[in-house]
């Protein structure tokens, strides 16, 4: 069996999705996700100029030595692009093993663990009781768990955590249109005296069982982060996540000292070298990394079984810049991973993103339904993909009132 060919598309309803198909001599074919998000053309670039001219001619079915092939071969590893350009061929090849096998792919991890994985959806709102509002009416669809963001008062434009620039929830857009990125005011003072009593309030509204995240975006230094995991502890969030940047991953510890409030990071994470400190250390709970921009299945499973045996729980990124692609990657490694947690899940959902990317994987109840489809159980459909081009769009820069650049 052999790679006959491979194509790229890069566009889609609200985001430029980068789809990856793998063609193969016997009419079977695969489908990946590389988007990166506002970076898309550049995994784009690298599948189309130097990995698809190397997969021609492979066996599909050696994924193993195809990923080792292209990560050593590398010689300059892992980064985002060539981590997400990997990824979406390893995705695609688990799907080509899939539907050669006719078994969805959670049959080939192992079977299912459950019957369906919790997800968690973002509320956000301009004011406190604006976000009570968005909780509400996912509570009231049934979600078991919600993240929350909040405007500050007196500190405009914190858009991670505020609707209004972004749209509503459902189509949030984590981008803003153009490449010269917006500029927002960050002040951490005033978020650390707002943040604490605003999610006991929310806590105190909703009740005990309501499962409660909180994105800091890494805004915090260390010290502060701990400051925040500490006053939080009262009202027991499912987890905090990114309190700082993941780069002085040493001092994570002082948080650990300070605080047992959960902590989640990695969803900028490439690589098992970014995390495996972390994870052996116990210093997260939670482990955020993506399927597509950490290396495809392959090495996602691998991060996965050695936070299993460190406590840490799976908690994947899902913000609305991964396909259905790569989402439905994730939902087969959630319907089998012995330490599945939770997963992030903001899929478009729209009828456009539907009739791009055809699947029987479904959510109900806040739980998602994994397929039973061989393979990834996700289809593309070149002509409706024919209707969007690439757009450009950026990630806002942060900057604090006296203009010194700070962390999005
Ligand atoms: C966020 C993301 O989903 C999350 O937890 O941190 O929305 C993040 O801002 C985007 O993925 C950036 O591309
Ligand atoms: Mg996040």
């Amino acid at each position: 069996m052999k790679i006959s060919d491979a194509k790229v598309f890069v566009g889609g309803p609200a985001k430029n999705y980068v789809t990856l198909k793998i063609m193969t001599d016997q009419g079977i074919y695969g489908l990946g996700d590389a988007t990166l998000n506002n970076r898309e053309t550049l995994p784009a670039a690298y599948l189309q100029d130097y990995l698809i001219p190397n997969l021609i001619g492979m066996d599909p079915r050696n994924s193993e030595d195809i990923w080792q092939f292209f990560y050593r071969g590398a010689y300059f590893r892992r980064g985002p692009i060539a981590m997400a350009a990997f990824g979406a061929i390893d995705m695609a090849l688990w799907d080509i093993k899939g539907k050669l096998a006719n078994m969805p792919l959670y049959q080939l991890f192992g079977g299912k663990s459950r019957e369906g994985a919790m997800v968690y959806a973002h509320a956000t709102g301009a004011d406190l009781e604006d976000l009570m509002d968005s909780i509400s009416a996912y509570v009231e669809e049934g979600y078991k768990a919600v993240r929350v963001q909040c405007g500050i008062p007196g500190m405009p434009g914190a858009s991670y955590a505020t609707p209004e620039k972004r749209g509503n929830t459902r189509n949030y857009i984590t981008s803003y249109k153009g490449i010269r990125p917006k500029i927002e005011i960050w002040d951490t003072d005033r978020y650390l005296r707002f943040m604490p009593d605003a999610l006991a309030a929310i806590r105190e509204r909703f009740g005990p069982e309501l499962k409660i995240l909180h994105d800091v975006h890494h805004r915090l230094t260390p010290r502060e982060a701990a400051e925040l995991a500490k006053a939080v502890e009262p009202t027991r969030l499912f987890w905090l996540e990114d309190p700082t940047p993941a780069e002085n991953q040493d001092v994570l510890q002082l948080i650990r000292q300070h605080s047992t409030t959960p902590i989640a990071i990695g969803e900028v994470f490439n690589s098992i070298w970014d995390c495996n400190r972390l994870i052996e250390n116990e210093l997260i709970d939670f482990i955020r990394v993506a399927v597509t921009y950490a290396g495809g299945i392959t090495h996602v499973k691998r991060i996965v079984d050695l936070a299993g045996l460190h406590n840490v729980r799976t908690g994947f990124h899902g913000a609305p810049s991964h396909s259905p692609i790569s989402m439905a990657a994730q939902a087969h490694l959630n319907a089998w991973a012995p330490n599945f947690g939770i997963q992030e899940y903001l899929v478009l959902g729209t009828p456009e993103c539907e009739a791009l990317f055809p699947s029987n994987h479904r959510m109900e109840n806040g739980l998602v339904h994994v397929s039973d489809a061989p393979g990834l159980g996700v289809d593309f459909d070149e002509k409706e993909a024919e209707r969007y081009d690439y757009q450009p769009g950026s990630h806002p820069v942060v900057r604090l009132e006296d203009g010194t650049v700070w962390n999005y």
